[in-house]
């Protein structure tokens, strides 16, 4: 057991959740290498969501509000680490979650389906064998014929930079978070959140109901769009990692 009196007790519970991951057969064994990486950009931004993932997250929820065919799609990491968040995230915005792994593993697809469920979703896709996604040669190639192929924005958490590439060569609007803001995912995504996911989805959540709420027109939503830059919000994560 990790005493709550740990100085880093969060980060060390976060661990916990990708071992267990593992053991329960959701996350791959890379997933903790994946991890650690991650970790250790978090150290550099101080382990807090910053500023500028703050005015992303913003521009995220209004595109994910505006996207007419939304999809998220999930890997064993992300599904380890925000299962409810995710479920309340797809249910809240009518959005399927297509399981889409790198480490090719049917047994894993069907694990995280059934993990996400238990998890409060209501729609959970498993990746097609006929349909393909172009420009990808990896497993990920595969998407559910009703989700990511017709899809026109993909929220997709943790991602690899390959894909986050082909899936905006193959015209779609590509929302991620991740902790390194040097990464190809980030710097090719439409919109790149640079947090940690267990931090960046409940706030991104609360985003969507505060602009529900507000009953924030198509154009309000697009002008708060429109105002993402994401070379700038990345250069500007850089210089906080610099500062640090
Ligand atoms: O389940 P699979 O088979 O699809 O495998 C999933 C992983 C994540 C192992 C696979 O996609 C992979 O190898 O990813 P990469 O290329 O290592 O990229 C992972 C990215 O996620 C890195 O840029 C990390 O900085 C980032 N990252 C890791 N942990 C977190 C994170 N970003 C946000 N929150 C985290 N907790």
């Amino acid at each position: 057991m990790i005493p709550k009196s740990h100085p880093r007790y969060k980060s060390l519970k976060t661990r916990e959740l990708v071992a267990s991951g593992i053991k329960n057969g959701i996350t791959s064994l890379d997933g903790l290498m994946a991890h650690g990486r991650g970790e250790a950009f978090d150290y550099l931004i101080g382990e807090k969501t910053t500023s500028v993932a703050k005015k992303s997250i913003d521009s995220a929820a209004a595109l994910l509000l505006l996207a007419r065919n939304p999809i998220i799609s999930v890997n064993g990491n992300a599904v380890a680490l925000a299962p409810k968040e995710l479920a309340k995230l797809s249910n809240l915005l009518d959005a399927p979650l297509e399981i889409n792994i790198f480490h090719q593993s049917r047994q894993r697809e069907i694990n995280i389906k059934n993990y996400l469920i238990k998890n409060g979703a209501k729609n959970v896709l498993l990746p097609g064998r006929k349909h393909k996604i172009k420009f990808l040669e990896s497993n990920r190639k595969f998407v559910n014929p009703h989700g990511i192929a017709k899809a026109d924005v993909v929220f997709v958490p943790l991602e690899d930079g390959d894909r986050a590439e082909a899936l905006v060569k193959n015209r779609k609007k590509v929302v991620t978070i991740d902790l390194n803001p040097l990464s190809r995912t980030a710097e090719k995504s439409t919109i790149a959140i640079v947090d940690n996911i267990t931090r960046a989805m409940p706030l991104l959540i609360s985003q969507i109901m505060k602009f529900r709420k507000l009953k924030l027109s198509e154009k309000q939503l697009e002008v708060i769009y429109w105002h993402h830059n994401n070379r700038k919000r990345l250069e500007e994560s850089i210089k906080i990692i610099r500062k640090s």
